[in-house]
């Protein structure tokens, strides 16, 4: 086992490894930009060491400082969190040639997910059902009007080193699609400096739905059931649920099963998300995140499975002591990301929290590393903490919810949490009626 882990990353998710770090008795180093001095995870660390300024990619992305302050206090592993260098495939093999373990996937599989066209070429070939569409890159039209006469009208193009919905353009006629090639092509070689891109068929109204896995890299792997992530803005999830609304024990257990088959012939190692979009009863691959999500308590609170635990563990060689047969999904659970930002308008709000008061009680959980007093910096994500609730059942979810964000006061700052408290009275979210785009309908019909 690790000795000490040093936690590249900050906020929430900066407490959430040093929990299970100690946990499992291990000590550990928090890094920190000169933004985030007073940060929580800078006081709850054993130790802690300044990487830089307060731009992310002079700081928490900033390689050769991160080695530096493994190399000054002696950590033996690095826990990248997620967003920052958790997907970063160099990343990982450069901490290798330095005999420092990186609690994640193996490097070659986080470099084959991140290329959106090798990741759906890998997932086809592993037996996951995929959306229709080219079998790899698209650059000419006769090539693009060929693949969209045979799938059918609407298409849509996709960047390979996209992903999270940037880079896309749909086409709805064969009259569009030219123009929608050249424009994605010009737009993904702008943004990411390839221009490469594919095209599938267009789903109109899909749910996301996402299923989690774990594999210890010897062959061993299983599924830990699915999240609904349906309820986005600009392809930021805003609520997220297990077990979704949509779907029977018997397409979970389905799914969940060709999910976790594909892991032990790719022989993955750590946590693992397979992204589908789901329609008229059919799941379809889009994309697979390789790092631990935002959103994972909700399947650790209806499974029990401490899944940065197991990440730690995995990553230090231990095969999985889970087998599929131990993991039971029990009630339901709904996590709410509460930003800084206003809740019509979305404009992000950092600055001072005058009064913070977290909700409690059973079945409630918050993650979150703001605190009373806190000054949160403009220089990342909005997040000031996870929500997250559990119930016997999902009617008891909600009504617990509506209960807990009730109690929740966060001071000083504009939060989301109004938005939260329309949507836990809303019918359709009762009824678990939504697809990917109600909750931008449902914004723009609220007049924001
Ligand atoms: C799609 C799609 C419809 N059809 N692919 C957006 C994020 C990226 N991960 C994939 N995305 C989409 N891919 C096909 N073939 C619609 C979306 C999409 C979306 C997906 C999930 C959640 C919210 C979304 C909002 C708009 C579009």
């Amino acid at each position: 086992m690790f000795d000490k882990i040093l936690i590249a990353n900050r906020g929430e998710i900066a407490l959430r490894v040093l929990r299970a770090a100690k946990e499992l008795g291990i000590a550990t180093v928090a890094v920190h930009s000169t933004a985030d001095a007073d940060a929580m995870h800078v006081r709850l660390a054993d130790e802690s060491v300044c990487i830089g300024p307060p731009p992310a990619r002079d700081s928490y992305l900033n390689i050769p400082a991160l080695l530096s302050a493994c190399e000054i206090t002696g950590a033996d592993a690095i826990h990248p969190g997620y967003g920052f260098l958790s997907e970063n495939a160099r990343f990982a093999e450069i901490l290798q040639d330095h005999d420092i373990a990186f609690i994640g996937p193996k490097a070659e599989h986080i470099r084959t997910m991140g290329d959106k066209i090798e990741a759906k070429r890998t997932a086809r070939a592993l037996g996951i059902p995929c959306v229709p569409g080219s079998d790899g890159g698209i650059t000419d039209d006769d090539t693009a009007q060929r693949v969209a006469a045979e799938i059918g009208f609407p298409v849509i193009i996709k960047a390979a080193a996209g992903g999270g919905g940037r880079g896309m353009k749909v086409a709805r006629t064969a009259a569009d699609l030219s123009d929608a090639l050249a424009t994605a092509r010009q737009e993904a070689k702008a943004a990411f400096g390839d221009d490469a891109v594919y095209i599938e068929k267009y789903l109109e109204k899909p749910r996301h739905i996402e299923i989690q896995i774990l594999g210890d890299g010897f062959g061993n792997a299983i599924h830990l059931g699915e999240r609904d992530c349906s309820l986005q803005r600009r392809h930021q999830k805003v609520w997220e649920e297990g077990p979704s609304p949509a779907l029977n024990a018997e397409q979970r257990a389905t799914i969940g099963e060709t999910c976790a088959a594909a892991m032990r012939k790719l022989g993955y190692r750590g946590v693992g998300t397979i992204e589908f979009l789901y329609e008229e009863g059919q799941f379809y691959f889009i994309e697979m995140n390789t790092r631990i999500q935002v959103e994972h308590p909700v399947t650790e609170m209806i499974t029990g499975i401490d899944l940065v635990n197991e990440q730690i563990r995995i990553a230090a060689g231990s095969p999985l002591t889970l087998s599929q047969a131990d993991v039971r999904l029990d009630g339901h659970a709904i996590e709410c990301r509460v930003n800084a930002e206003h809740p019509d308008t979305f404009r992000p709000s950092p600055g001072r929290i005058s009064y913070f008061h977290p909700p409690g009680g059973l079945g409630v959980r918050v993650d979150s590393a703001a605190y009373q007093g806190y000054t949160i910096p403009p220089n990342y994500d909005s997040l000031v903490g996870k929500l997250i609730v559990h119930g016997r059942t999902r009617t008891e979810a909600l009504m617990r919810l509506r209960r807990a964000l009730d109690e929740f006061i966060v001071d000083g700052i504009d939060t989301t949490l109004p938005l939260f408290r329309t949507l836990v009275r809303n019918t359709d979210v009762q009824n678990g009626a939504y697809d990917i785009h109600w909750l931008e309908h449902f914004l723009a019909a609220q007049g924001s």
